[in-house]
């Protein structure tokens, strides 16, 4: 019986290059486009910034409904680490706030969340996963903020070592977004 995380999520993938190639590629094309990149994202190298959009009820900028928080303020937060590997990266420590936090602080409302990752990709997850486990949005890896070229600036971490390999299985890791600027609650 397929676990109810198999689900096929809607995935959607820019290209296929090596991954140690393609941050690198975003990064390139992320500088070639200018300043501002996608979600805040500067091409400058200046703080990053989360953009939330969609079913919300918080606003940091009204007229374009919408909840930016920089890097610091999210920084601020609660912070959680989660250890683990990857199907692709070796155990590291990731740290960032509860994904349901930040939801919170945008006062999100709907059943879905779709994540942008800078490199075109685009997933939706549904809500309820960030009520039933511990996801954090990671932005430093080992102690070290996470740059465009290494995942950053957001990754979306779930708490792989706590959950059974039905729930890690399938289009699970799919769900391990990396590069994300902005999310869209639906
Ligand atoms: N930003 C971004 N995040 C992503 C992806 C991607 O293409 N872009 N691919 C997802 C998928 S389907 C998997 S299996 C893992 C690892 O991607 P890879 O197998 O292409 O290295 O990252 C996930 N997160
Ligand atoms: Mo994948």
């Amino acid at each position: 019986m397929p676990s109810p995380m198999n689900h096929d999520p809607a995935c959607r993938r820019a290209r296929s290059a090596p991954s140690r190639f393609r941050p690198a590629a975003a990064l390139l094309s992320a500088v070639l486009a200018g300043a501002p990149g996608p979600g805040g994202l500067a091409a400058d190298g200046s703080s990053p910034a989360l953009t939330i959009s969609g079913d919300i009820g918080h606003f940091t900028d009204p007229g374009s409904k919408t909840y930016t928080i920089s890097l610091p303020s999210l920084a601020s937060m609660p912070q959680r680490n989660i250890t683990t590997a990857t199907d692709w990266t070796p155990k590291g420590t990731f740290s960032g706030p509860l994904l349901r936090d930040l939801l919170a602080k945008a006062g999100a409302r709907g059943t879905q969340v779709k994540f942008y990752g800078a490199d075109d990709y685009s997933i939706t997850v549904p809500i309820a996963d960030f009520s039933r486990y511990d996801v954090i949005l990671a932005w430093r890896w080992n102690g070290k903020p996470l740059q465009l070229e290494n995942y950053g600036p957001f990754w979306v971490m779930y708490p792989i070592p706590t959950m059974s390999s039905d729930e890690t299985g399938g289009t699970f890791t799919s769900k391990l977004i990396w590069q994300v600027t902005r999310m869209e609650v639906r």
